[in-house]
């Protein structure tokens, strides 16, 4: 038994659907842009989701896919810096589609962070993504103030092992200062799910079309998303007996306490 001090979000598919519609596109904007003619479909997409980080995923796609270069082009020349370089660019064409409005949070997610902010619970972010994502994200869905609600945003290379590594959740818990059974962390992915797990937190899970069919081994709860009033989520798996929740401080409290 525990008291509930934080919550602790992780950013693409939790906060918000930014793979399909917003970091996939943009990635193959960067490839153009690069003279690549790679596309990476809605399909092929969640097939690389496995493997968390753009370069990282950019290497596996070069490494596993074969995928052709144009004419007179080296494999040797798609290197870390080569990479580095298109990711780069992706992150800038995100920062486009995002500015358009093009990925809105998910259903819940300005309630809850409203609410525990309301209630005293410290906020962090613990999240694979680049920081510049995650800030801009933030300012797009719900203005420029909110990224100081976040005590703590733990992104990108920041650690060296990225997500299933429990790496970036042990850099939160320790900048917080918090033990893991004071706080729970929100995620939408197995890889996900393993981090906050291995890091001994209570997951809360909200799948999406991308990881409804994945197994969230050792998750406390598996929804399709936070619910709102009148609207509650429906709960795949739980300890809890009632078949939908809406996802409220009250409600977190039982997870913890
Ligand atoms: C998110 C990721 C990220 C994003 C793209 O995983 O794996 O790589 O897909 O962002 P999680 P970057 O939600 O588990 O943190 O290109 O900035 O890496
Ligand atoms: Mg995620």
């Amino acid at each position: 038994m525990a008291t509930l001090a934080a919550l602790l979000f992780d950013v693409d598919g939790t906060l918000a659907d930014t793979e399909r519609d917003g970091h996939r596109p943009a990635f193959n904007q960067a490839f153009q842009a690069a003279g690549l003619s790679w596309e990476w479909t809605p399909e092929l997409y969640g097939e690389l989701l496995v493997i968390t980080g753009g370069k990282e995923r950019i290497r596996y796609y070069v490494d596993r896919y074969s995928p052709p270069l144009p004419p007179g082009w080296s494999p040797a020349q798609i290197d870390q810096s080569f990479i580095a370089g298109l990711h780069q660019a992706k992150n800038r064409f995100y920062a486009e589609l995002l500015a358009r409005g093009a990925v809105p949070l998910r259903p819940g997610v300005q309630r809850l962070l409203k609410e525990a902010r309301d209630a005293g619970l410290r906020l962090a972010i613990a999240t694979t993504t680049s920081p510049e994502n995650v800030t801009e994200l933030l300012q797009r869905t719900l203005g420029s103030a909110s990224v100081a609600w976040f005590e703590v945003i733990a992104a990108g290379d920041i650690v060296p092992a990225k997500k299933p590594a429990p790496d970036i959740y042990h850099y939160t818990l320790e900048a917080l200062k918090l033990p893991p059974e004071a706080c729970i962390a929100f995620e939408d992915s197995e890889n996900g799910v393993k981090a906050a797990v291995a890091a001994h937190l209570k997951t809360v899970v909200t799948r999406n079309e991308y990881t409804l069919h994945q197994a969230f081994t050792g998750a406390a709860l598996i929804v399709d998303d936070l619910g709102e009033p009148g609207r509650p989520a429906q709960i795949h798996a739980s300890d809890q007996k009632s078949a939908s929740v809406v996802i409220d401080v009250p409600f977190l409290r039982t997870l913890v306490e």
